[in-house]
């Protein structure tokens, strides 16, 4: 009897470190002798990610936390079991020093760049450590900015430290029932008893919840009774989760969230009876403190999705070139090799957002610049929402190239697109955070420093029909951005989208395209840069009639 003998190798990814992109980018940005330290750090961790975080990752997915409510004797502990793989992780990159490395700053306004360059490393092998991390560094940047000295002196200390027996991570709580994205709803209630809070609520999802701390929010009742409504309300607390004897701060966990994607994490709804915690700031500085915090997780979300979106691309890329289909491997059919093209380069737009993101970050970290800030804070959303609407719909493209084999569970491909998912919710979903753009542009006064420093980045990057072009879309958003303030609310609100889209856009070409003058003799570069700018455009026209659009809209769902 016949039996076929043939079997498919699987897809394989390169050594994390093996990523042109990535090390040129690092080399036209760091001098030469950072750049020995730098490297070789790099690739050491390259190896390690290999030989021993991923297959700790693929332990951690297959064995996902519980939540132990009881003792088999009724006594009720709230527990979150998590496997020993897991815990691991938090070890390995506490030794990493991933997020020391961004608050040491022995590379100056590099120091950041060369974490975020560790952290895209780092997140697909992380099963989705990645994210506790993200809000560690988001608490250390808060406490850094607005911490007393008691903070400082131990819980900034714990965040930052690179000692895995005194490390901490950070939760960040701000989700409730109420809403996700409308904060200001928030019902857990603060208060005040001697030189402390007692907060009383329900944190509806709250990630990582095996941290040590969390910085929350809650609306301040005070002496009277009284509570002040909207976000205007609410305080930014500081607590710690168990106390000298490892009890529970009055917390009850009540469940762990059953998410599509993100299994590893622990993810859990919390009941706050009586917390004890400490006010940062003032009451109703919570929302504009914390964002402080969440600024810093969307630049993680940034990079995670691009880190993300460059694992799956480069196993479809390895796979199309070993899988034969129609007389040929699939990477040599044209139809084929034009989509997977199609999808590097927008890989590389993400890649430039987000490391030029934490140049900025970095830069505005060293030496604090006003004008440079206002870009960081405008391209902090766009790069966020941009990243990972492009990871969401990209990775559900890679994840066709591998036909039937990239829908089933053991292949290890769904989780790709089950994870790219949640990352566009995370930190703020596409909508909210092009409101957030607007925001920078009205309150913020982001968007002239920004074309300013378009124009400037510009001037580094040799002529072309594509400069030219680039030279006008800037013009074209500076005249849409004088005719925006002579339209009403709701209109602006409508086009948020396709504003934020067509500024993250016009930013990723110019970075492309400077990339590719430096990189001069490489065609390589110029061409991704030039396929990228061919690419679709968003629609944004100063022309249209945004309140016919927007009857038409209420029509169609009416
Ligand atoms: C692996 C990847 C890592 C990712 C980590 C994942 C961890 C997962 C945990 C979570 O998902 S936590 C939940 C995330 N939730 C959000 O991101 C909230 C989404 N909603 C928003 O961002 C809303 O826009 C917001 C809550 C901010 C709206 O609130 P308000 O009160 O209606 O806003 P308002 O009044 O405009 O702003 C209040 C103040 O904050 C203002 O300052 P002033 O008081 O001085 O006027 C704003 O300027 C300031 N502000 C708001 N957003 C800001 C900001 N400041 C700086 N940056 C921002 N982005």
């Amino acid at each position: 009897m016949y039996q076929s003998s043939f079997y498919q190798d699987e897809p394989k990814f390169n050594h994390p470190f093996e990523n042109k992109l990535l090390t040129d980018y690092l080399s036209r940005f760091i001098d030469k002798n950072d750049k020995d330290i730098i490297f070789k750090d790099l690739k050491r961790f390259s190896d390690r990610i290999g030989d021993e975080i991923e297959p700790l990752a693929k332990e951690a997915e297959k064995n996902i936390p519980k939540h132990i409510a009881y003792t088999p004797w009724g006594k009720r502990i709230d527990e979150i079991e998590v496997h020993p793989s897991w815990t691991k992780l938090e070890k390995i990159a506490s030794e990493e020093n991933l997020i020391g490395i961004g608050y040491e700053r022995k590379f100056g306004k590099n120091s950041r760049l060369y974490q975020m360059a560790k952290l895209f490393l780092f997140h697909p092998s992380s099963s989705y450590f990645s994210c506790p991390l993200a809000m560690t560094d988001g608490a250390a940047k808060l406490i850094e900015l607005y911490g007393d000295q008691n903070l400082k002196n131990k819980a900034f200390k714990n965040l930052t430290s690179h000692n895995p027996e005194t490390f901490w991570t950070s939760g960040q709580w701000m989700t409730e029932k109420t809403g996700g994205s409308d904060v200001g709803l928030s019902e857990t209630r603060a208060y005040k008893k001697g030189d402390e809070y007692h907060l009383y609520g329900v944190k509806w999802f709250t990630s990582a919840t095996t941290s040590q701390m969390a910085m929350t929010l809650a609306r301040v009742v005070d002496e009277n009774g009284n509570v002040i409504e909207g976000s205007k309300g609410l305080g930014l607390f500081y607590l710690e989760l168990r106390d000298s004897n490892n009890q529970l701060n009055n917390i009850e966990i009540l469940r762990l969230k059953d998410k599509m994607g993100t299994k590893a994490l622990p993810t859990a709804e919390l009941k706050l009876n009586g917390t004890k915690a400490k006010l940062i700031g003032e009451t109703g500085e919570g929302i504009k403190k914390i964002a402080s915090l969440f600024n810093i997780t969307r630049i993680y979300n940034s990079c995670c999705a691009t880190a993300a979106y460059y694992r799956v691309l480069d196993m479809a890329i390895n796979y199309s070139r070993n899988r034969y289909a129609f007389k040929k491997n699939i990477i040599d059919h044209p139809l084929h090799f034009k989509k997977l093209s199609e999808l590097k380069v927008k890989f590389h737009a993400c890649f430039h957002l987000t490391f030029f993101l934490s140049r900025l970050l970095g830069e505005s970290e060293q030496s604090p610049n006003k004008e440079s800030e206002k870009v960081l804070r405008l391209l902090t959303p766009i790069a966020k929402l941009t990243t990972a609407k492009l990871n969401m719909v990209g990775t559900s493209e890679l994840i066709e190239c591998f036909g039937g084999a990239g829908t089933i569970e053991d292949t290890g491909l769904p989780k790709w697109l089950r994870d790219a998912q949640i990352l566009t919710i995370w930190e703020g979903t596409t909508n909210v955070l092009s409101l957030d753009a607007l925001r920078a542009i009205s309150r913020d006064q982001a968007f002239l420093p920004y074309i300013e420093k378009m124009k400037s980045i510009l001037q580094n990057v040799i002529d072309s029909e594509q400069k030219t072009l680039l030279i006008d879309k800037c013009e074209h958003l500076m005249l849409f951005m004088n005719q925006l303030s002579g339209l009403d609310h709701a209109s602006i609100e409508f086009i948020a989208d396709d504003l934020s889209f067509t500024i993250a856009k016009v930013t990723s070409a110019i970075l492309m395209l400077e990339h590719a003058s430096h990189y001069s003799n490489e065609t390589a570069y110029r061409d991704i840069a030039c396929e990228y700018i061919e690419q679709p455009w968003p629609s944004l026209d100063i022309n249209d009639d945004l309140n016919s659009k927007m009857k038409r809209a209420q029509s169609i769902l009416n």
